[in-house]
């Protein structure tokens, strides 16, 4: 009885992500999928996104949490559109939240949407928001072991992010395991490894963001 509920909640989310990338496709929205623990610093790489992106970058993000809106709160500091959708206890973020929190954007005013998942590493790898890409981001706080301990979500991103390397000299942190055990899972998968704090790394996460939207640009010009 619970399966077939839970099958029954999932189709219906992928009917929903379905028209969510559809939407995505006729307004030119590159959307990314933010996933991770509470606390790898998904917000931290945000902010320093949007402050590096030009202010007349049409930007947006969607922020989900169980509670509050510090998150909407430290985001809009740049200056771009941000919305914080409080869950209510539920674990992750699902494509009917994400339709509902869109209805009153005009997607003509954006080309990069981020999706900031509610913390949790495997709640959210199992409803798709409609997005271009899934990427986890893994802290160097949080031991090697992660990718093997939850695979589904690092077996669905795209890119892992390796956050908060300026700690590396204060935790055990084999970062040489922690590539191994992601490859393990996820052969294709591309590694970043980079600071919020320091900066580190961060020029890499631009270029990879607007090189992906590139190919996603360039494979709907050839469709
Ligand atoms: N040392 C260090 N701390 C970081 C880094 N990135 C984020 N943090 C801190 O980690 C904590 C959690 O970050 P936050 O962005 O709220 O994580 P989220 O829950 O994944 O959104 C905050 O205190 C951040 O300042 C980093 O690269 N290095
Ligand atoms: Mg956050």
């Amino acid at each position: 009885m619970r399966v077939a509920v839970e099958e029954k909640v999932l189709n219906e989310n992928q009917r929903l992500a379905e028209e969510l990338r559809q939407c995505f496709r006729d307004h030119n929205v590159f959307c990314l999928n933010l996933i991770s623990s509470p606390g790898s610093g998904k917000t931290a790489l945000l902010e320093r996104t949007l402050g590096a992106m030009p202010k007349d970058a049409k930007v947006a993000v969607l922020t989900g949490d169980i509670q509050t809106e510090n998150d909407a709160r430290r985001l809009a500091v740049a200056g771009f559109p941000v919305k914080q959708i409080t869950t209510g206890g539920t674990c992750h973020l699902d494509a009917k939240m994400i339709t509902r929190a869109l209805a009153d954007w005009d997607l003509g005013h954006i080309d990069i949407l981020f999706i900031e998942n509610v913390g949790n590493l495997v709640c959210p790898s199992s409803y798709d928001l409609g997005e271009h890409a899934k990427i986890v981001l893994l802290s160097v706080t949080e031991g090697e072991d992660k990718p093997l301990k939850y695979p589904g979500i690092f077996t669905k991103s795209e890119l892992c992010v390796i956050n908060k390397i300026d700690l590396l000299p204060y935790v055990p942190f084999d970062i040489a395991a922690a590539r191994d055990n992601a490859r393990k899972v996820h052969p294709g998968m591309e590694l970043l490894e980079l600071s919020c704090t320091t900066r580190q790394g961060l020029d890499g996460w631009l270029a990879w963001i607007y090189r992906r939207q590139q190919k996603t640009a360039g494979a709907l010009a050839g469709t």
